[in-house]
Parts: structure tokens; C-alpha cells; sequence
């Protein structure tokens, strides 16, 4: 097994990208907590390297697994065996991943302005870096680029800051901060577009910004950006080694210090919710961990994955409500209500724990601990159709729904001061 292992690493770094021909992804339907249980046992095969997208946590939700082509044989034998529904929600994943490479070479030009960045295409690290570098040269009075850390690997954490004034309270936008969600990372890049041309126009955005600065961290794990585009699409994690162990990486949403390996968490290396050897270990989370408590003024921070399409606030460890339970829900269903008004798009909305499942150590319960009460992480489109490989042509439609919810919540952080 670890000989395998070995090798699989060996092969990406010395022949190129991790290939997904004849892999699946199947939507398994549980119908118990015996099923439940069963898929558990599954995922704890390692050698049949299954890639859990969704789940399996209750039967409530469906369960999402990406099969190599290699397991799918026993996997769906076991399935069979078991009497446990699915369905084959993408017959052929490199398929999907051809055909988001196919669109990516059709914008291989390099934009001079913003104006001419193909915000509905996906882009590599280097590409979102420029466009940072091109937003701050074109509005150098509204926006700053800071440097917050580097990642394990060296690379700058670069941050843009929004801001009219001196002195202002914050608000906080992440994305990225799982590697393979590059809906999340892509929208980055369209708010950011936005904020500067919505500023002066638009009388909530001007007011929201006369009043607080935003911070936008666009790619927050760039060393697992970089490794999705290079070597494997479906990378999760940071990059930095375990020691003792073959695998590599922390799951940057539960390495935080809020009931900090606690069992919604791995302590398993190779698990992709692998909660780090302690908390804050990842120079990516150290880095916002000094920034928010530097800052010390921050009044809303909204860490935004995908897929689910959800909207959760705190808490993720317990079941014991946030003490702002009430308003942060009456506020979400206001958000996703302004989500729905543009495409009908549906979300779910709740607390982390309550709505999805438990998870110790993310990221909104620490923010939430440190007094920031507007709290919230999202999960964008889409529900599983397409799951991490969201065709670019969806990228502006999620991006501008998207910031519907952002604005209210945005609105109502300056219209609620605490
Ligand atoms: C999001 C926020 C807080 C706790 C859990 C989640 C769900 C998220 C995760 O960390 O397990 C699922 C995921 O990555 C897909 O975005
Ligand atoms: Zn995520």
C-alpha cells in the first residue's frame, strides 16, 4: 500500500498530471444508518483510493465519491451486495476535465486591463496574481494589495484591500482556501472586478465602503491552486509534508483553533480532513489567524467554498446554538432569498453542524470565538451535477448571485454596528 502510494507520487512528480480516465463519480442514495455505516467501512479501504466528495455523514445528504477506474468493479459489487441506490452523476471525469482545459487554452491571451481579464474562464495562479497586480495599478486610490505571509512553498498570500479611509472596521472575503473549488477562487476574481466598478455607481456598495474596508484573500491555499493545476485536479489540502507519513497536507478547514481535533476532524495524514498536527500549524491559516487578530476590528467574515450550495454560520463542533443563532439565521434566509431573486438557485441554510455536518477546528467558528458575529461560510453552486468540475460558463452567473447574498449581509453589517 504505501509502496503504491510511493509510486502514484513518484509518477505525478516525474510524468506530469494525475489522469482521471474511466473514473466516475457516483450519487449514492443511503436509506439508514446501517448503509451509512457500511459506506464508512468502504471509505476506509485504502487501497480501492476512493475520493469522497460528499459524506458519508448521514442519509439525509447523498453521498458523492469519485471511483478510479481501477475500483469501480468492486465498488459497485459492494454496492450491489449491500443493496445501496446510486446513480452515475459523470460517466468519465477526465472527460469533464478535458473539456475545462479545452476552455481554458481559448484564453490564453494576456489582458492589459482588467477590462480585458475572461472573467468566465478559470486561470492558473499566476494569472489571478496579474490580475491583482492590474487591479491595484487601474484604482490605486480604492485598492491596495497586502502580503499577509507565504505559503509553505514560498508563495506570497496576497490579500486586496478595499478602502476610502483611515481607521475603518472590516469586513473579510475568502476563497480558495480548498484548492479544488475553483468556482470559489474564480468568483474571487469577479467581487474584486466588482467592488471597483460597483464603487461611486452604486449607492449600498459606496455607502458600505464609506464606512468599512473589505479584505479579499482570492486564492488562499495557492500552493494547492498550483498543485490542482499542475499535477491534480482534485487536490484539497495545503502542500506541506507530514512527517512520518507518505501523505501530504493539512485540511486548512480544520486546522483552526475552535475544538481543535475534536471527531469531525481526521487525525489521519492521508484523510482529506486531516486537522494538522495542532492548530494553526499551516503558514496559510497562521498567516489570517495574525492578520484577524492584528486587525482586531473585523465585524463580518464569510469563508466561501463549493459545492451544496449552503449558507452556514457557527457552530460546527456542538449543537449548543450561537449566542447570535437568531439573527445570523434570519439574516442568511434574507441572503439567499437576494441569491434565488437572479437564477432561482436554492439554498440550504443553517448552522454548520445542524445543515451539513460536524466539523472541529473550521475556520468561521474560530472567527466567530474571536467576536466576530457575522460569521458565515458559504457553499456555492452546484449540487453535485458536477460537483469540484463546474463548467466555466457557470462562473459569472454563481459569481453574481453570489454577491447578492454578499451585498445584504455586507448591508447589514453597516446597518447593525456592535
Ligand atoms: C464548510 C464550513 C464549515 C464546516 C464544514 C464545511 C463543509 C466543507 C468541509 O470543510 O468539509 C465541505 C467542503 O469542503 C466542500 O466545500
Ligand atoms: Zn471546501
Amino acid at each position: 500500500m504505501r509502496g503504491l502510494l510511493v509510486f502514484t507520487a513518484l509518477f505525478v512528480a516525474v510524468l506530469g498530471k494525475k489522469t482521471f480516465e474511466g473514473h466516475q463519480v457516483f450519487r449514492i442514495t443511503a436509506q439508514d444508518e446501517a448503509q451509512i455505516n457500511l459506506l464508512k467501512e468502504l471509505a476506509e479501504q485504502e487501497h480501492l483510493a476512493l475520493d469522497f466528495w460528499m459524506g458519508p455523514v448521514h442519509e439525509s445528504l447523498p453521498v458523492d465519491v469519485l471511483v478510479p477506474f481501477n475500483s469501480l468493479q468492486a465498488v459497485r459489487a459492494f454496492l450491489a451486495y449491500n443493496h445501496i441506490q446510486y446513480s452515475v452523476m459523470i460517466e468519465d471525469v477526465q472527460d469533464l476535465l478535458d473539456e475545462e482545459q479545452h476552455q481554458m487554452l481559448k484564453s490564453r491571451v494576456i489582458p492589459r486591463t482588467t477590462d480585458d481579464f475572461d472573467y468566465a474562464n478559470y486561470h492558473d495562479l499566476s494569472a489571478i496574481y496579474s490580475f491583482m497586480d492590474l487591479l491595484v495599478a487601474d484604482n490605486s486610490g480604492l485598492v491596495t494589495k497586502i502580503v499577509i505571509g507565504q505559503s509553505y512553498e514560498g508563495r506570497p498570500l496576497n490579500v486586496l484591500k478595499f478602502s476610502t479611509g483611515a481607521n475603518r472596521p472590516g469586513i473579510w472575503i475568502d476563497t480558495g482556501i480548498h484548492s479544488r473549488e475553483w468556482v470559489t477562487q474564480a468568483s474571487g476574481v469577479w467581487f474584486a472586478k466588482k467592488i471597483v466598478t460597483d464603487y461611486g455607481q452604486d449607492s449600498i456598495l459606496t455607502d458600505i465602503l464609506n464606512n468599512y474596508d473589505i479584505f479579499l484573500e482570492i486564492v488562499t491555499n495557492p500552493d494547492g491552486y498550483e498543485y490542482t493545476h499542475r499535477s491534480n485536479r482534485m487536490w484539497r489540502k495545503t502542500r506541506k509534508p507530514n512527517p512520518g507519513s507518505t501523505c501530504v497536507g493539512v485540511d486548512a478547514n480544520r486546522n483552526w483553533d475552535a475544538s481543535f481535533g475534536g471527531s469531525g476532524a481526521s487525525s489521519n495524514p492521508c484523510s482529506d480532513s486531516y486537522h494538522g498536527p495542532s492548530a494553526h500549524s499551516e503558514p496559510e491559516i497562521k498567516a489570517i489567524v495574525d492578520f484577524v487578530k492584528s486587525h482586531g476590528n473585523l465585524k463580518t467574515f464569510i469563508s466561501i467554498h463549493s459545492y451544496s450550495q449552503m449558507l452556514l454560520y457557527p457552530h460546527g463542533y456542538t449543537h449548543t446554538p450561537a449566542k447570535d443563532q437568531k439573527e445570523l439565521h434570519e439574516l442568511a434566509g434574507k441572503a439567499i432569498t437576494a441569491l434565488q431573486s437572479l437564477y432561482n438557485t436554492r439554498y440550504t441554510y443553517g448552522s454548520i453542524i445542524t445543515t451539513i455536518y460536524r466539523a472541529d477546528g473550521v475556520t468561521v467558528d474560530w472567527t466567530y470565538n474571536q467576536g466576530i458575529k457575522y460569521s458565515y461560510t458559504f457553499e456555492l453552486r452546484d449540487t453535485g451535477r458536477y460537483g469540484f468540475i463546474l463548467p466555466a460558463s457557470q462562473i459569472i452567473p454563481t459569481a453574481e448571485e453570489t454577491w447578492l447574498a454578499l451585498m445584504v449581509i455586507m448591508e447589514h453589517t453597516k446597518n447593525n454596528p456592535y
